[in-house]
């Protein structure tokens, strides 16, 4: 359990004087900066109405103080340096010192008040996605407010109608400002906290970008071709694990504000999608599902009970668990490219064929990369390398994780023959089916003559 104190303190804000925060309790309250990309340990309600936090991927929530009644938060929008995994930062634009944002938590029925000051180089605007709220908050730049300008600070204040998942994301410049990250999560508890209670509640975004290896900048214009898809602005294997206990019910939020649609599959378990950025799905309406599409503006919720193992957890489009080397490779399957790579060596020192054989070798090779990139795919597991990038993590029950413990457990110890193995005997003599019997007959075509049948 994180109280607000100790949030503080490992944000290193109790370096601020007693006065001083006096001071900044009368106006606008401090703007709380995460400098870490790890999963932050969920922030417990200090005061207010009792809910069960959730946990942000890679990410934070950001802490809220009550003044007469009203819940406020301070976003800063202002360029971060975003670490997409170990040997890859970007240069982006986000909130408070990450991309995405810090994920802003009430509950259903609170007053909220937000503060947006802009640090950002040009205007901006924050748009509350799927929030019933006041015409004039919704935070459409020029439709629904002025532009926030550099410099300046915003406040946006209504009250959370309904429990539910929300995100929230610029309305201004919109695909500048989404393509260099702007995007965080709004997570409404119920007000009666029975009501779809679950023991681990995790969220997470979908965002993709596009920075060309040895770059730092994400290219704003693109529209399509992205090379970086990441949860939570995050690829494998800077992803941190998704944990839980063995029997526990457990919640995943995942926003889409990337420009395509992702199918997201869970091993080894089923699962009901049971809220939509639209709100709660009834019980007899949902359906089993071991992946969920979860398409451009979207938010899925899906719920299932844990079953103790390692598993995989992944957007199902092959080439978005890839990181950003190799997406313009050719296929070089069946091609011998021995005689050739030696010739290009000649002029490029450091080529490397890739693939006569598929391309499974890249997830072994310790090739160098370019300065700031990653590997197409990477990570090692228990039996070796995993072959992954991007929207990939894994999911680890455990018997004995503890209740709040949301720590890495390591690799699961998979109970003794349970595990596929290698078969060692003997190869059976190759048996092919018989040919189907050859009938000598002729093939007799009759071409259309009219309508005249129907
Ligand atoms: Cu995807």
């Amino acid at each position: 359990m994180n109280s607000r104190r100790d949030f503080l303190y490992k944000t290193g804000l109790t370096a601020l004087g007693a006065s001083l925060v006096s001071k900044v309790q009368a106006g606008i309250p401090e703007a709380v900066i995460q400098t870490e990309a790890a999963t932050q340990p969920p922030v417990m309600p200090s005061s207010g109405h009792p809910y069960n936090p959730v946990v942000t991927l890679n990410g934070w929530s950001l802490p809220a103080r009550i003044k007469n009644g009203v819940k406020e938060f301070h976003l800063v929008a202002e360029p971060v340096v975003r670490e997409f995994a170990p040997g890859m930062v970007a240069h982006m634009w986000g909130y408070n010192g990450q991309s995405p944002g810090p994920t802003i938590e009430c509950v259903e029925g609170d007053r909220i008040r937000i503060f947006v000051t802009n640090k950002l180089p040009e205007h901006t605007t924050v748009h509350w996605h799927g929030v019933l709220l006041p015409s004039g908050m919704d935070g459409v730049g020029g439709l629904s407010q002025p532009h926030i300008k550099p410099g300046q600070t915003y406040v946006y204040e209504f009250t959370m109608k309904k429990s539910g998942t929300f995100m929230y994301h610029p309305h201004a410049d919109e695909m500048v400002q989404m393509a260099m990250g702007m995007m965080g999560f709004i997570v409404v508890h119920p007000k009666n906290p029975d009501f779809m209670k679950v023991d681990r509640d995790y969220v997470f975004l979908l965002s993709a970008y596009d920075i060309d290896p040895g770059s730092y900048t994400p290219r704003v214009s693109e529209m399509t071709e992205f090379n970086l898809w990441t949860f939570n602005s995050r690829v494998f294997p800077g992803l941190d694990p998704l944990v839980a206990k063995t029997g526990e019910r457990v919640r995943i939020r995942v926003g889409n504000l990337t420009m395509t649609n992702h199918p997201i599959h869970l091993h080894g378990h089923d699962f009901e999608v049971t809220c939509t950025d639209g709100g709660w799905i009834p019980k007899s309406a949902r359906w089993p599902e071991v992946t969920t599409d979860v398409a451009v503006g979207q938010m899925r919720a899906v719920e299932f009970t844990a079953t103790a193992g390692d598993w995989a957890f992944h957007c199902h489009k092959s080439h978005h668990t890839m990181n950003a080397m190799g997406h313009k490779l050719p296929t070089m399957i069946g091609v011998p490219q021995r005689e050739l790579t030696e010739k290009v060596r000649k002029l490029i020192p450091e080529y490397m064929n890739m693939g006569s054989a598929g391309m499974a070798d890249m997830g072994a090779m310790e090739m160098p990369l370019p300065d700031n990139t990653l590997p197409m795919m990477s990570g090692q597991g228990p039996f070796g390398p995993v072959e992954m990038g991007g929207m990939f993590t894994v999911l680890k029950v455990r018997d004995n994780q503890k209740k709040g413990d949301y720590s890495d457990p390591g690799w699961y110890d998979n109970p003794a023959g349970t595990v596929a193995w290698l078969y060692e005997g003997e190869e059976p003599a190759t048996v092919r089916a018989s040919p189907a019997p050859s009938t000598d007959h002729d093939l007799k075509v009759r071409k259309p003559t009219g309508h005249g049948g129907h």
